[in-house]
């Protein structure tokens, strides 16, 4: 994430990032799949369900579907050209975690939510399943209000991250993040982190999952965010035995083909080795399965397949 210092204060100052800026809309979209069951506090049973079932893969919700990025910015594309349309000659430039822009603190301070402790954005309407995005214009628009936060004495998502990656309340250590870990980071996962990431594969939802207002979170109005088959659900020697061909197929248009293959099957291989330390009724399936990779060409994926099947003797 070295983007993030490259940038510096440019994505403090929107009028340095954009000449010309002065306000900036700000947008949540909800992505909670169509199909989420709708009972209150049902949708988080279901996913905290799948951490008991330890040779099935999680990919955390956000990244079942199409990739956002596209899906948000596109619509504020059209939303920033219909404005145009409106008022006359506009500046305008969409965004969607695609440049150097602090969405939470923006969205924050223009009253979409507050953050929660978790460090995301919060709504009393719609939880945090959402993402942010945000139109840069060159027109003065009234500002809105900030909302006032109610997390309250609450810390239920501080208490139950996996890693203790909430440091305090609103400060994570992105280095000790099941997210930063499985999507952005490069190399070898550290040896004191691999058990406690558990079956999850892509991303991670736990401190979403613990918070209350999250009984609130919306379906998405859109068919994009419907999972894909074969994403949830899925015994991890089916995932682990995509080629590279299969892995750049099925995750054609999801978040999930940026990591590309090496990084899915190091992530894998982690879950493998946590499902085998455990003990699972899949295990002589699961050791074969790591066995079938134990001479891949890359050395990272050689070494977790190696430390997967070492995790067997542990006890
Ligand atoms: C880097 C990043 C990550 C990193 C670090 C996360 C983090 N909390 O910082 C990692 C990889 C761990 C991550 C994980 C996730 N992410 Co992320 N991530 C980002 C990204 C690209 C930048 C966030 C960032 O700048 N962090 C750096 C910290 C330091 O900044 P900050 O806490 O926002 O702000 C502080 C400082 O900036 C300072 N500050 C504020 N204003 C100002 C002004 C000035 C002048 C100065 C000097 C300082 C300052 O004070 C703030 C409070 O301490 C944003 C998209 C974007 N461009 O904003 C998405 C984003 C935050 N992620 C998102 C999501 C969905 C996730 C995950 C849920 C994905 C998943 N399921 O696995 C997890 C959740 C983990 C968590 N608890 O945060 C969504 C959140 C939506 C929401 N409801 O809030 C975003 C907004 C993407 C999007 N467009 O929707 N993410
Ligand atoms: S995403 Fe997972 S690992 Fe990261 S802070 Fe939340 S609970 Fe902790
Ligand atoms: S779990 Fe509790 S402390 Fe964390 S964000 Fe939700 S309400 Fe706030």
């Amino acid at each position: 994430m070295h983007y993030m210092a490259a940038h510096g204060l440019k994505r403090a100052r929107p009028a340095e990032l954009i000449p010309g800026t002065v306000s900036v809309i700000t947008a949540r979209m909800d992505y909670l799949p169509a199909a989420t069951p709708t009972q209150p506090g049902a949708w988080q049973a279901l996913e905290l369900s799948r951490l008991t079932r330890p040779a099935e893969g999680i990919v955390s919700v956000y990244a079942r579907g199409r990739d956002y990025h596209k899906v948000l910015r596109a619509r504020l594309q059209k939303l920033g050209e219909r404005i145009a349309a409106e008022v006359g000659p506009l500046g305008h430039r969409a965004f969607t975690d695609s440049a150097p822009v602090l969405e939470a603190e923006l969205a924050a301070r223009s009253g979409q939510g507050w953050r929660g402790k978790h460090t995301l954005l919060l709504s009393r309407e719609a939880g945090s399943m959402f993402f942010l995005g945000e139109i840069y214009v060159d027109l003065a628009l009234p500002p809105s209000e900030p909302v006032t936060p109610h997390c309250g004495n609450c810390h239920a998502c501080i208490t139950v991250c996996p890693t203790q990656a909430i440091v305090a309340p609103h400060r994570l250590d992105a280095r000790r993040c099941i997210s930063y870990l499985t999507i952005e980071h490069a190399g070898p996962i550290p040896l004191a982190l691999r058990p406690l990431i558990g079956n999850r594969i892509y991303g991670c939802d736990d401190c979403q999952l613990a918070c209350p207002w999250n009984k609130f979170a919306q379906r998405s109005a859109l068919p994009d965010f419907d999972e894909r088959q074969g994403l949830s659900g899925q015994q991890l020697v089916t995932l682990f035995g995509w080629s590279e061909e299969a892995f750049l197929r099925l995750t054609e248009g999801s978040p999930i083909r940026r990591i590309g293959h090496e990084r899915w099957l190091r992530n894998i291989a982690v879950a493998m080795g946590n499902a085998l330390r455990v003990g699972v009724a899949e295990a002589a399936v699961l050791r074969a399965s790591l066995q079938a990779r134990a001479d891949h060409p890359s050395a990272l994926v050689r070494e977790h397949v190696q430390w997967a099947l070492a995790q067997s003797q542990v006890l």
